[in-house]
């Protein structure tokens, strides 16, 4: 069936299509420009789609509560942005606010290659240039800097285009994707070779050709951190975690599938993966309110498709994992590292998706990095990895707890992982200390801790 509908030149009107099959493509021309939508029937009995589970405290940039001032665009469609849509800018000058109730937020928005610096201000107040530049290709639902201790009540925070960047950066683009608003949880983002992450044997490691999170960095000869993928009915991954939220990161496209989730005993979802147009890193399932405690997420395969789709791909390219407590950044001043400057620790390491973009690194036997907190729990996110396997005495106040060893072999790399955690403290301010104590060339990374 074709037939053609003209509208008048204002108003609306409503279309009604009659579909058979497999569903039907819905074009519209506007002024020489025509649009298409294609439109899906799902077999009766067959997929359930997954509810849609989001972030309560996320506000997204197409929200009334944030405001953009000066030249901005829709980020580029080939991503999966938070909530489907992101705003990115070239010209200094150009502004994106947000007003809020709260004492913290946190801004999610995008590293990369051609990422540029943006100012960011609080009630007017100049707080932080943030160097969005990294090393990977383009890195999206990126945590790029979180603002705490903020006096209750309404606040607005502002970003700012410089229009500067990083040396290294090829361009100076800044992207606001979202806001988390008084988040009270940390995330950590974890690659496809997370060494927790257990793939059964049909899946495959995907091309370095397309747009995965951790792209393009590697040390040769060993390759990049692409993702895992299979259209193989009943291959599984599992991943054990601790959290009370949790996001897969995937790919959308013409040639994917569906899958399965579950996380624990619960109910399993069904995720169609379809989508006409090819999206990276969307995410495609979310889980929040869980307990916290230990859970399991279970992602299988059916080898099955959506009925307009021409392959049954299943990727798993990252997941993100939410976890009560407020996070520090390695650069914080509540973190001391042994002195002089450069010859114990580096810092400012831009090479991998670390925690909001940076590291301090070590290889240096007796390196020290001491860090001061008040609460009853604390964790350590750190790396584990053939690069960054070294190893270092952890105490708290003084007292030996435990020698973290993070060797692993390529291909694992676990990047933002807790590589080493503490409850049960008394109620207090305390110390942490990390001493590197390998001499094997191997190196320590400190990306950030969390307190509760
Ligand atoms: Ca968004
Ligand atoms: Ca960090």
């Amino acid at each position: 069936m074709s037939r053609a509908f003209t509208l008048t030149s204002t108003g609306s009107a409503t279309v009604s299509l009659t579909l058979s099959r497999g569903g039907g493509t819905f074009a519209y021309t506007l002024a020489g420009v025509t649009q298409t939508k294609t439109i899906t029937r799902q077999p009766f009995g067959g997929v359930t789609m997954a509810p849609t589970q989001t972030d309560p405290k996320r506000v997204e940039e197409n929200s009334s509560a944030v405001v953009f001032s000066g030249n901005w665009r829709r980020a580029d469609a080939s991503f999966g942005w938070s909530g489907g849509s992101a705003m990115e800018s070239n010209t200094a000058g150009a502004t994106a606010s947000i007003t809020f109730n709260g004492t913290s937020i946190r801004w999610i928005g995008s590293r990369g290659r051609d990422r540029g610096i943006a100012s960011v201000s609080v009630d007017g107040v100049a707080v932080k240039d943030v160097d969005l530049f990294g090393h990977p290709a383009e890195e999206i639902h990126a945590p790029v800097y979180t603002l705490h201790d903020l006096s209750p009540g309404q606040h607005t925070l502002t970003i700012t285009v410089t229009g500067q960047q990083d040396t290294q950066s090829s361009s100076n683009t800044v992207v606001v994707d979202a806001f988390d608003v008084a988040p009270d949880t940390t995330i950590s983002h974890w690659q496809d070779t997370n060494p927790d992450m257990k793939f059964s044997a049909g899946w495959v490691k995907s091309s370095q050709a397309f747009l995965w999170s951790g792209a393009g960095v590697s040390n040769l000869p060993e390759l990049p951190v692409t993702a895992q993928e299979t259209q193989a009915a009943g291959e599984t991954l599992t991943l054990p975690f601790r959290g009370t939220g949790m996001s897969w990161i995937g790919y959308r496209g013409p040639d994917a599938g569906i899958a399965q989730v579950r996380i624990d005993g619960g109910a399993t979802s069904e995720v169609d993966l379809y989508s006409p147009i090819a999206t990276f890193q969307p995410i495609v399932f979310s889980a929040f309110g869980l307990a916290d405690t230990n859970h399991t997420l279970t992602i299988t395969a059916t080898g099955r498709k959506n009925a307009a789709s021409t392959g049954a791909r299943v990727v798993v390219d990252a997941v993100d994992i939410y976890t009560p407590g407020r996070r520090y950044e390695e650069y914080e001043k509540s973190i001391a590292y042994a002195t002089p400057p450069g010859t114990f620790w580096t810092l400012d390491n831009q090479a991998r998706v670390w925690s909001e973009g940076t590291t301090a690194t070590s290889n240096v036997p007796g390196a020290t990095a001491t860090f001061r907190f008040t609460g009853t729990s604390v964790s350590w996110i750190g790396c584990e990895k053939g690069s960054a396997g070294g190893v270092a005495d952890v105490s708290i106040d003084g007292v030996f707890q435990q020698t973290v060893n993070l060797n692993q072999t390529y291909p694992v790399e676990g990047y933002q992982m807790t590589v080493f955690r503490k409850d049960g403290l008394v109620p207090g301010p305390h110390t942490l200390q990390i001493k590197v104590v390998n001499t094997s060339g191997s190196y320590v990374v400190v990306d950030a801790f969390d307190v509760r």
